[in-house]
């Protein structure tokens, strides 16, 4: 439906606040939710020393982008609706050395007291047909404003690095082709999407290979040091066994 308003540059800029306000709770979520995933991923490295996590990004869906997808699924142009319906303007992608990280990152994400976990789409166990895999979640997370409270939906994809440059390649091809892919490409990014889940397997193979090494070689680093954020940081060891160890006792 098309709304005639008369050209008033008052109103036009009183509008344009109101949707400032309202694409602003979309980025303090990705704000929330990127915060989490970075103490996870640094709490991962110090523990395990390696980290699940090889790359995170995230945006909030432009206005034209939003307009589109509100356009083709037939909803109203409305602020109300578009919270309601549209539930990936924030979104975030984690890419992931290994297939088990994902799950990993995933249930370490769904614990937190204050995600709501909306849903969970699994195309890693249940591929599309096209070949497409990757761990799909719509979360919803509390943002707390001077004079409000707001429930914001994320959608975070998460993936292997393998699934991930397939992703990019078949989003490409798509467009190229203007969403007509030819069949003998389809064809062939099916088994690009087969040799990827394989590739994936035998990385995570020799990745359980190398925990086994490492568990059985044990560790050797000076116990009387600590890293901190990149900071090395000496540890005196009266500290270790008087404040920790008196602590566990
Ligand atoms: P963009 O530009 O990446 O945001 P929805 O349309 O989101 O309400 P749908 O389609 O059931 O519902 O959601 P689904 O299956 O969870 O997919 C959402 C997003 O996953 C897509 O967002 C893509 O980013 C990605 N995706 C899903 N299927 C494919 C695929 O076959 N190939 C590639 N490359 N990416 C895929 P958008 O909104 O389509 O696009």
């Amino acid at each position: 439906m098309e709304i005639n308003l008369p050209i008033d540059n008052k109103l036009i800029k009183e509008l344009k606040v109101e949707l400032m306000r309202f694409m602003m709770s979309y980025k303090f979520a990705l704000d929330e939710v990127n915060t989490k995933i970075d103490i996870l991923k640094q709490e991962f490295q110090y523990m395990h020393d390696y980290s699940p996590i090889e790359h995170v990004s995230s945006r909030v869906k432009s206005p034209d982008s939003i307009m589109k997808k509100i356009q083709k699924k037939g909803y109203e142009l409305s602020l109300e609706d578009i919270q309601k319906n549209i539930r990936d303007i924030a979104g975030i992608r984690i890419t992931c050395s290994f297939s088990s990280d994902i799950y990993v990152i995933s249930e370490m994400l769904q614990k937190q007291k204050d995600i709501e976990v909306v849903e969970v789409k699994d195309y890693i166990k249940k591929p599309k047909p096209n070949g497409y895999q990757s761990l799909h979640m719509i979360i919803k997370i509390p943002i707390f404003m001077s004079d409000r409270e707001d429930h914001v939906y994320v959608e975070i994809q998460i993936r292997t690095i393998a699934m991930d440059f397939w992703a990019s390649l078949e989003h490409k091809i798509y467009y190229k082709y203007n969403k007509e892919i030819p069949e003998h490409i389809k064809e062939e990014l099916k088994e690009a999407a087969t040799s990827a889940a394989q590739l994936d397997k035998k990385m995570e193979n020799l990745h359980i290979e190398m925990k086994k090494i490492k568990e059985n070689v044990g560790y050797d680093e000076d116990v009387e040091e600590i890293m901190l954020r990149d900071e090395r940081f000496h540890l005196p060891l009266e500290f270790l066994k008087n404040a920790i160890y008196q602590n566990k006792k």
